[in-house]
């Protein structure tokens, strides 16, 4: 029997769930079908509330080598408006839960792009990042464009993604592109002791202030900062800030 592409284990008493890539023939090319079915998970995983923080993984030799280039060659405009992969990618950005991407080998193209629409990076030794799309004759239409920039600043976004060259896990850090790089055989033991830690904070608190950061992405400072004072004042509203706060004064 063909193994699963998407492979999805959780951990109940840590209230965490790994999400595990597994189209290793193709590196863990996103063709359609791939990423609908991680979207698939990713949000199942979402309403699950056994699960508080989810990490997102691929192989020691690939995350994820970037859009299936076979199902690209031979596309149109019309036909990729009417794949509407963009509805994936859309769809995945209103996922409330943190997603930490656990990235060993190939972060590419896509790979890159879905890296980088999770809410932290931690990196293998190995780990490889880049956007070669511009090498195929297109640019990045994930992300690659937006969200790189916002992370690593103008310059070194225009030197991935005009010469399409990789940059290494350790030039990645340094550049703010990913939190920490770990020796690769770490990686997912590093990923859970941060996942765990998540985890164990107010639902609530945690959802809110993933939600508050990404609108700063979005928003005017004055916008921003009304929209986290509505989250914040939510916050009063939860069991966890009773809980915390009367441990906190009587200990
Ligand atoms: N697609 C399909 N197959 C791929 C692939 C990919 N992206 N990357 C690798 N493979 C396949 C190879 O064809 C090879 O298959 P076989 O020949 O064994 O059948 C197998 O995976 C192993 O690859 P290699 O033999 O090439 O392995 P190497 O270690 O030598 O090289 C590599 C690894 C990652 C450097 C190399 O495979 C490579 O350069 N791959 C292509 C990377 C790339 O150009 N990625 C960008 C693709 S464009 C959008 C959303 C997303 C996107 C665009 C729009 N919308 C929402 C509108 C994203 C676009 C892209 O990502």
């Amino acid at each position: 029997m063909e193994a699963a592409n998407i492979l999805v284990s959780i951990n109940e008493t840590k209230k965490t769930a790994i999400v595990t890539l597994n189209r290793p023939k193709e590196l863990n090319a996103l063709s359609y079908d791939f990423l609908n079915e991680l979207n698939v998970a990713l949000h199942t995983l979402d309403k699950n509330d056994s699960v508080n923080c989810i990490i997102l993984t691929g192989s020691t030799k690939a995350f994820a080598a970037g859009a299936d280039i076979k199902a690209l060659a031979e596309q149109s405009p019309i036909g990729i408006w009417k794949m509407d992969m963009y509805g994936l990618w859309q769809s995945l950005k209103q996922l409330k839960k943190p997603i930490i991407a656990a990235v060993a080998g190939f972060a590419i193209g896509g790979g890159c792009e879905l890296a980088m629409i999770c809410d932290m990076i931690i990196a293998a030794e190995n780990a490889q990042f880049g956007q070669p799309e511009i090498k195929l004759g297109i640019m990045p239409g994930a992300g690659g464009t937006q969200r790189l920039p916002k992370l690593v600043g103008k310059n070194k976004a225009m030197e991935m993604v005009l010469t399409g060259n990789f940059i290494s896990a350790d030039e990645a850090y340094r550049i703010g592109l990913v939190n920490k790089v770990v020796p690769t055989e770490m990686l997912i033991l590093e990923a859970e002791t941060t996942a765990n830690l998540i985890a164990s904070q107010s639902t609530i608190a945690v959802q809110m202030a993933k939600e508050s950061i990404l609108k700063s992405f979005e928003m005017s400072l004055n916008d921003g900062l009304a929209f986290e004072r509505r989250n914040y004042m939510a916050c009063f509203d939860t069991p966890e800030q009773k809980e915390k706060m009367k441990a906190f004064l009587s200990k």
